[in-house]
């Protein structure tokens, strides 16, 4: 059984990796030539080096090297985990952002149409899709409304793969996935930001994080289960759609006192907009500012998702609760804190 997995240095990459791996699949993991490596994710998941593990080097956005990666890897799966992927970035960078996550995976799609039409496929699809609240909780008919480049990227990627299901009968998945944390987060997502600060601040080397819009509402849970998921989506009889969430909203304040508590600080929040401001209430100090640095152009102000369907198709279920996640991140940040390490 062979897969590939796009974006294998990313959060979703590692950890499914792992799972495929468990699984006894041999995976293709794809990488991006850079300057310095970037495996600390598979090692912490101590998979780096595994036997059944093959790292390719290669990017998504060029046809040619997507010929050719599924040409050597030959596999049964495809998952594309790849995307320029934080959306603050994507109003700086549009034109990139729709390339790589818009276009890329027509690469993929079309090398599958080309080489072997039989290949599953699985493409990252994201509640950011959904954007501007149209109802809650959102599910897999609820309509898009995209608020930044990136969530319009993954929107035409979206369409392209039920696009090529219809046209060539190709087994293309899309997964609309809700966000998804863990201790593997890139620190630029907000709670692994808010758990690396805690932990400094925890430590004392640290006074003060700065955060943007603290109303802003997601539905927040464990990724290693989300992986699970999008297996469990490329192991059905026919490609269909689905959301996995949790069912459960909170706002970037509530999960700043949620890992302050984990962390061993009590905050407590005062003051509106900009001026509202985080205070340990053992000692007073402003741990927590607001900066408009970190506003976006538009917001997407509410996530929620409703995983009936998923539940009910595939037996996925989110088991981890935002307390648990919360605590597994700031005690695995503590523990980079105490051992000096800074990923
Ligand atoms: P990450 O940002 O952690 O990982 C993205 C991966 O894509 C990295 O391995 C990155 O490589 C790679 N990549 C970026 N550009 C290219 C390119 N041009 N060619 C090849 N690889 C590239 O994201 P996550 O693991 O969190 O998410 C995985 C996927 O799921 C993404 O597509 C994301 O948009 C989507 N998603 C994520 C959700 C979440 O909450 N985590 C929710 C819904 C969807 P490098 O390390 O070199 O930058
Ligand atoms: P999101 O995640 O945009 O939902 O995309 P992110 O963690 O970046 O933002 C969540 C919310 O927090 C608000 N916020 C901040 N965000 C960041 N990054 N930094 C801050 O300082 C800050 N302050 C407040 C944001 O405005 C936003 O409302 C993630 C990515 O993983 C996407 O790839 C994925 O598709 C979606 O989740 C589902």
């Amino acid at each position: 059984m062979k897969a590939i997995v796009t974006g294998i240095t990313g959060q979703d990459g590692a950890y499914l990796a792992r799972l495929l791996l468990e699984k006894g699949y041999r995976v293709y993991g794809t990488y991006r030539r850079t300057s310095s490596v970037n495996f600390w994710r598979l090692e912490e998941l101590g998979i780096r080096d595994h036997e059944r593990l093959e790292l390719v080097e290669y990017d998504l956005t060029d046809l040619s090297a997507t010929l050719r990666l599924i040409e050597r890897a030959e596999p049964k799966e495809v998952y594309n985990l790849a995307a320029q992927s934080f959306v603050g970035v994507s109003f700086e960078q549009p034109v990139t952002t729709a390339e790589i996550t818009g276009i890329g995976p027509v690469n993929l799609l079309e090398a599958i149409r080309i080489l072997d039409p039989k290949i599953r496929f699985y493409q990252a699809s994201t509640s950011e899709m959904f954007g501007k609240v149209q109802a809650v909780p959102q599910t897999e008919t609820t309509p898009f409304y995209p608020r930044s480049p990136y969530g319009v990227a993954k929107l035409y990627a979206h369409w392209m793969t039920i696009n090529y299901r219809e046209s060539y009968d190709i087994f293309g998945v899309s997964g609309i996935l809700f966000n998804h944390e863990s201790p593997l987060r890139g620190r630029e997502f907000v709670t692994r930001k808010i758990t690396d600060a805690l932990a400094r601040i925890a430590a004392g080397k640290l006074d003060v994080l700065e955060l943007g819009n603290l109303d802003a509402k997601r539905d927040w849970g464990f990724a290693a289960e989300y992986v699970d998921g999008m297996y469990r989506m490329l192991q059905t009889d026919t490609p269909d759609t689905y959301v996995l969430a949790t069912n459960r909203t909170e706002t970037v304040r509530d999960f700043v006192r949620l890992a302050g508590r984990a962390a061993g600080i009590d905050i407590a929040f005062e003051g509106d907009g900009e001026a509202e401001v985080g205070r340990d209430t053992s000692n007073g100090q402003v741990v927590v500012r607001v900066s408009p640095r970190f506003y976006r152009p538009a917001e997407v102000d509410l996530l929620i998702g409703d995983p009936g369907k998923a539940e009910r198709e595939l037996g996925w279920k989110p088991q981890t609760s935002l307390e648990e996640l919360a605590r597994m991140m700031v005690e695995a940040d503590m523990a980079r804190v105490a051992r000096g390490t800074s990923f």
